[in-house]
């Protein structure tokens, strides 16, 4: 089998770039033993401080936050590292080619109830400086730790997906992940509908009224809770997701992050000949603000995506 040094090396000649997505590898690996043994351990429970977004940090948040500084810190090649646990950006190596956007522990609150929780990152050109559309990323990825640990990861050309074996190796199980163009199956938290606008509420409907109804087929809705898991379904067998602006995220620009959840996933998704969009742009074309910026976050089968974006083109 390939191991993702092998795959590196056939998919980049760009030797600082392969070793920032080893570290992170390495990073994602080291962090999966952890969280296999964390009830063991007692590192279950809050951490008793809140980070930049006011959100309760887990122990685990913490400690996840901590072994992917610790993995970057010895790269010469990553200049900044960008954090959501870490209100500012940290600069590492002088020089350092690469700078890599990271949620250390995505879907943290799944951790005490034991369900996939993941690690997404971003890696962009350090030279573009900080805030750099999700267009100039030169790599992305996520490591989901489900019942097996899958890094998928896609530099400019098809999404790879490696698993890590019991002695610690990352090798290929899939070549070239594509997500279907069609799906029956939407992911979206359905107890925020009261917030909903009318595009959401549309599709949604839309959706819900099976063979009969504008879509013409019948619907399944699959919501954990996790991004990473639930983008990892939609990778694999098709679906959409979607954490559109509402009524009660509209002052904070929507839920999920731009620089190190939105954009790594759409760069993931439209690799695997997805769509994603926040209903009215492209998520990769989105010009960031801030570090910590948050934006309307739909991607997935390509069909659906476009039905979502019909239904915000009737404004
Ligand atoms: P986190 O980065 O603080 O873990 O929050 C992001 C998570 C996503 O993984 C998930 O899609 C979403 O928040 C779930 O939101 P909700 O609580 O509305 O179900
Ligand atoms: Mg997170």
């Amino acid at each position: 089998m390939t191991t993702l040094a092998q795959w590196l090396e056939t998919e980049t000649d760009d030797a600082a770039l392969a070793s920032v997505v080893l570290s992170m590898a390495a990073a994602s690996a080291e962090l999966s033993g952890v969280l296999r043994e964390a009830p063991i351990a007692g590192q279950t429970g809050l951490a008793g401080h809140t980070n930049v977004q006011g959100e309760a940090q887990k122990a685990l948040d913490v400690i996840s936050n901590d072994v992917v500084l610790k993995h970057l810190t010895g790269n010469a090649a990553v200049a900044v590292l960008i954090s959501e646990e870490l209100d500012e950006a940290v600069h590492l190596a002088e020089g350092g080619a690469y700078l890599v956007a990271t949620d250390p522990l995505d879907g943290s609150s799944n951790l005490d109830v034991n369900v996939t929780v993941g690690t997404i990152f971003s890696v962009l050109p350090s030279a573009g400086g900080l805030l750099q559309q999700g267009r100039a990323q030169a790599a992305a990825g996520y490591v989901a730790y489900g019942p097996a640990t899958s890094l998928v990861i896609r530099i400019k050309g098809d999404v790879s997906v490696f698993t890590l074996s019991a002695a610690g190796e990352w090798l290929q199980t899939v070549v070239a992940a594509k997500v279907p163009e069609a799906s029956g199956e939407f992911a979206i938290n359905t107890a925020r509908e009261r917030f909903w606008d009318a595009a959401t509420t549309g599709y949604v409907k839309d959706s819900v009224a099976g063979e009969t109804g504008p879509a013409g087929k019948r619907y399944n809705m699959r919501w954990v809770g996790s991004m990473v898991a639930d983008i990892h379904r939609i990778l694999m067998r098709g679906g959409i997701f979607l954490y559109p602006l509402d009524s009660e995220t509209v002052s904070k620009g929507g839920r999920l992050r731009l620089l190190y959840e939105a954009n790594p996933m759409a760069w993931l998704v439209e690799g695997a000949g997805g769509l994603s969009t926040t209903g009215t742009i492209g998520i990769l074309e989105i010009v960031p603000t801030g570090i910590h910026q948050r934006v309307p976050v739909i991607l997935g089968s390509a069909e659906e995506v476009k039905r979502v974006e019909g239904w915000y083109a009737k404004g």
